[in-house]
């Protein structure tokens, strides 16, 4: 029997998971917990290097399992657990950032924005953050990284960190490969040059636990046509907009606007109201299962911790293996 490529992902406890969180990295994770070995993580380590409030912390790791949970991730299937329960991610990312570049953390787009974003308050944590994500991965030999295209270059350096390491020290890490979905860069409503993200404000995303009537209101308000889109192409908001009636919405929907559109006809308050229809019945009956799942939180932190335990024998198997090759022990 073939043994089954393992896959890794996590989401920070940053704030209200989204319709981008949701498209692309979690629903991509729904298919691969049939096939692969499956390991997703509350990565609260890595939503501790922005400003944050101590009190809100544990609320907000079990809100993102209970989205987790609620999205169908089937907790028998897939390993689930809290990053900071497995410390082995922590000294891995130590022992990687002795073959980390500097020169390569300072290139990161994200990095770039989160230290504009919060340039009163850079911290190390901030430039580092990469090299944990890299230990998230490589702590696993993980095969597959399903995330969101602002992601893919975090994998590229995983990637690089891995034959590094590898070619220094001998054959250590699996090197993973990323995963995008065709949704892989969901537009901010606000402002769709921007990718939607939680930081930004509630005004610039659709968050999975938003109600009906906040919903369509977000949707109505939605930027469209903001000038200077040369003729023929669709503006940026037009383009999410389109992009999420193909995700949530009806195909002869779809294909009806994108005749309007090429026609000349087309109503964006139209376009808005079925945008908004297929994200209300999407979200509709994953809400349901969320406030079932809401009303046993002992559920939940038992479903994570047992989680933890999962994963701890496999981190500490490859942190023995890498101790190794670096002469440790
Ligand atoms: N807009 C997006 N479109 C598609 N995928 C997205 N992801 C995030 N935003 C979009 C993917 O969701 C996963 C989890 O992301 P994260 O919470 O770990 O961090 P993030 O990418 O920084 O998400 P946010 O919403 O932008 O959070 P903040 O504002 O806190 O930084 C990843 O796979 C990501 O690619």
């Amino acid at each position: 029997m073939t043994k089954k490529h393992t896959a890794f992902s996590g989401i920070q406890p940053s704030g209200t998971l989204h319709i981008g969180n949701y498209l692309g990295a979690i629903k991509q994770w729904l298919p691969l917990q049939n096939d692969h070995d499956c390991i997703f993580a509350v990565v609260d380590y890595h939503a501790i290097t922005v400003p944050y409030q101590p009190i809100d912390m544990r609320g907000r790791i079990l809100d993102a399992a209970l989205d987790y949970l609620a999205a169908g991730l089937d907790p028998k299937k897939v390993t689930l657990f809290v990053q900071s329960r497995v410390p082995e991610h922590t000294e891995l990312a130590w022992l990687l950032s002795t073959v980390t570049p500097l020169s390569e953390l300072h290139r990161m787009t994200q990095y770039k924005e989160k230290a504009a974003q919060y340039s009163a308050a850079i911290n190390t944590g901030l430039i580092t953050y990469p090299i944990l994500m890299a230990a998230d991965i490589l702590l696993y030999n993980t095969h597959v990284v399903p995330v969101g295209e602002d992601q893919e270059q975090h994998v590229e350096l995983t990637r690089t960190i891995a034959r590094k390491f590898n070619k220094r020290f001998g054959e250590t890490f699996t090197v993973p490969k990323v995963q995008l979905t065709e949704a892989k860069r969901v537009m901010s409503l606000a402002d769709p040059t921007r990718k939607m993200s939680k930081s930004l404000g509630p005004k610039h995303y659709v968050a999975l636990t938003d109600d009906e009537k906040t919903i369509r209101a977000k949707v109505a308000k939605a930027v469209t046509d903001i000038g200077g889109t040369p003729q023929g192409e669709l503006s940026p908001g037009v383009r999410n907009l389109f992009m999420l009636l193909k995700e949530f919405g009806q195909t002869a929907d779809y294909l009806r606007f994108e005749n309007a559109h090429a026609g000349g006809t087309i109503k964006y308050s139209e376009l808005k109201a079925a945008v908004a229809d297929g994200i209300v019945k999407h979200l509709t009956p994953f809400q349901e299962r969320r406030s079932a799942l809401a009303r046993e939180p002992k559920k939940i932190w038992a479903i994570l911790e047992h989680g933890a335990e999962r994963a701890r024998p496999i981190a500490q198997k490859t942190m023995a293996r890498v101790k190794q090759a670096m002469g440790l022990i």
